[in-house]
This record gives structure tokens, C-alpha cells and sequence, in this order.
């Protein structure tokens, strides 16, 4: 991939003041109820202290001790991945190259370092095969919440502090509980979509799933404004928080998130996606029926590479490959 120099010239840092930070509660003074009316039904990010004390340090040790002998696949960001013009890009997300590793020799990059070098990150690994799928206090804070509909099983993010997941957005609720470690949350709401230049969705008919249209083309924290001058627009709307160990964040489908991992050790949180409800929410989130859109665009491109995959030589990793993405 090219890097522009141009651009990088360019950046300045975004904010002369602080934004506001997203709003935080503690169980003690907020009724299940009150989660559902005053936030989820009403699209409001929050985060929620309180439901996970009792949850055990989800440090490298303990994820050693439980799946340690499982294979996930790692994402390869690379240290240039961030530097270079988001417009280059020709993946994002789960379309980055990713090789599976044992639990265990990723933990080893993570101790020595390699990990940050390579700017390596398990993310969005579902847990369901594994021991830590049955974690009590996660089920229970999701009952506490009155979560319903659930879209995935519950997903591992670890990585070493430094790691980005880049501006986006999800087209279904989620929550995400930080399990070890902290992590740096930016927000935008979902009418700021064009102030925040959205990669065009067209561009799933060329790269399918490889570069999702959820994408935003702005580095939120050094934004060129040369070449995106709406997002100044945008700056005003920007909510910022730590989200520390015990705590739960709740996204919003829709709602644009930029999350880094914050420290020099490592950071894990788990997540689960939520079909969003009710109905009528789903119905009236233009980003949501975007994200479909570009999911239909990127059929032939998916169908291509299941075609590719199938005639391989090596057609088991390919298609396990391609399942993965999706
Ligand atoms: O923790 C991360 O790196 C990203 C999490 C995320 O994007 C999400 O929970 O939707």
C-alpha cells in the first residue's frame, strides 16, 4: 500500500478542548429498566460500573490456563497500517491478513513484545468451543441488563496496549465488557456519517468484506482537514471515556466508535453483538440498512472467493478463511 505524504503533512491535532465524556453509571443508582428505557430504546451510549467485581482478572495467565491450546486467528495490522491515507486502503477489519495461532504462541508475542512490533490483535474471536464460554458474571450482567436477541456468541479481544480498532460502526447493539486493563473509547452519534467520510459502500462490489463500508476515512486524533473539512462539523458531537477493568460500555448500532488499547501491558475485553430492538429502532438506523447495503454489494466478490477457495489446493484454510471474514 502507498503511503501519502502528502496527508501525513497535512494532519493536525483535532481538539483544542476536551470532549464531553460518554456517560457512566453505577449499578447502585440505575434499575435494569432504566438501562433499557433510558438508553438502549433511546440509541444512548453509556457506561455501566457495578456488574463485574466479581469476574476474575482476565490476565495472560488466566487466558493461558483456559485456552491456552486453542487456535484463533490473529490479525497482522503492521506499524505503517496507520500512518498510511485511510482512502489507500485496500482491507480493514476482519479483511486484514490474519494467521492462526495457538492461544499460548500468541501470548508469547505478547510478552515479548512482538505482538506490539507487529501490531498484532486477536479481535472478535468467538469463545463458544471454549471453557470461558460458560463465564457466569458476563451472562449475568447481560440478564441484568435485559439484553434480548442475541446476534453472536460472546467474542475475545486481546491484544497489547497501543492497538487501534479504527473508526466504525456496528449495524447491532453491543456491549463490551473490559475484562484486564483499560481502553480509550471515542464516540460519534450516527447523523454525523458524512462529517466522518464513510468508506463509499460501492467499493464493496470491488473488495467485498475485505474493506467494509463502516469504516470511517478520518483519523479522528490527527485528522486531515485539507482533504475532510466536514469533520470539523463533526468535532462538536464527539464523546470520549476510559473504559477500565469491570466496567461495561454499551454501543449503540450504528454509533461510530474508535477504540484503543491503552498501557504497555496487554488488554482484553469480551463482546457480544445484539439484534437490535425493538423493531422500529432497526427500521429507522440509516447506517444500519448502509452496512447491508455493502453486504449485498460485496456478494459477487464473496462468491468469487468461495469459487477460488473451493479450487484451491488448499481449499480447507482458504474456506475457513473466508468463514472467518464473514
Ligand atoms: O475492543 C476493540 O478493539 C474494538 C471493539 C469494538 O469495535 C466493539 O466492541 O464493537
Amino acid at each position: 500500500m502507498k503511503v501519502d505524504n502528502h496527508q501525513e503533512e497535512v494532519r493536525q491535532p483535532a481538539l483544542d478542548t476536551l470532549p464531553p465524556p460518554i456517560e457512566r453509571v453505577h449499578i447502585s443508582s440505575l434499575r435494569p429498566e432504566e438501562f433499557v428505557e433510558h438508553y438502549q430504546r433511546k440509541d444512548i451510549p453509556v457506561i455501566i460500573k457495578g456488574l463485574l467485581d466479581r469476574e476474575p482478572d482476565w490476565n495472560l495467565h488466566y487466558l493461558c490456563q483456559h485456552i491456552g491450546n486453542q487456535e484463533f486467528p490473529i490479525r497482522y495490522y503492521g506499524r505503517e497500517r496507520y500512518k498510511q491515507d485511510k482512502r489507500q486502503w485496500t482491507s480493514s477489519g476482519s479483511g486484514v491478513e490474519a494467521r492462526t495461532l495457538l492461544f499460548s504462541e500468541y501470548a508469547e508475542m505478547l510478552r515479548s513484545g512482538e505482538a506490539y512490533e507487529q501490531d498484532a490483535y486477536l479481535a472478535r474471536c468467538s469463545l463458544q468451543d471454549t471453557s470461558l464460554a460458560d463465564a457466569s458474571t458476563l451472562r449475568r450482567a447481560e440478564a441484568w441488563l435485559r439484553l434480548r436477541l442475541p446476534a453472536t456468541s460472546l467474542n475475545l479481544w486481546v491484544g497489547p496496549g497501543g492497538h487501534t480498532s479504527c473508526l466504525h460502526y456496528d449495524a447491532m447493539d453491543g456491549v463490551l465488557m473490559q475484562l484486564h486493563g483499560a481502553k480509550k473509547i471515542l464516540l460519534f452519534p450516527p447523523p454525523q456519517t458524512y462529517n466522518l467520510y464513510p468508506i463509499p459502500v460501492f467499493k464493496q462490489l470491488r473488495y467485498g468484506l475485505q474493506l467494509r463500508a463502516v469504516y470511517s476515512q478520518v483519523y479522528p486524533e490527527h485528522p486531515n482537514f485539507n482533504a475532510f473539512p466536514k469533520f470539523r462539523q463533526a468535532l462538536p458531537h464527539c464523546q470520549e471515556g476510559i473504559l477500565s477493568r469491570g466496567e461495561i460500555l454499551f454501543i449503540p448500532a450504528g454509533w461510530w466508535h474508535e477504540v484503543t488499547a491503552l498501557g504497555n501491558g496487554i488488554v482484553c475485553s469480551v463482546n457480544r453483538f445484539w439484534n437490535v430492538f425493538p423493531f422500529s429502532r432497526a427500521m429507522c438506523s440509516w447506517n444500519k440498512w448502509r452496512a447491508h447495503l455493502g453486504g449485498v454489494l460485496a456478494a459477487p466478490h464473496i462468491g468469487w472467493n468461495f469459487l477460488t477457495a473451493l479450487t484451491s489446493s488448499n481449499h480447507h484454510r482458504e474456506l475457513s478463511k473466508l468463514v472467518q471474514r464473514l
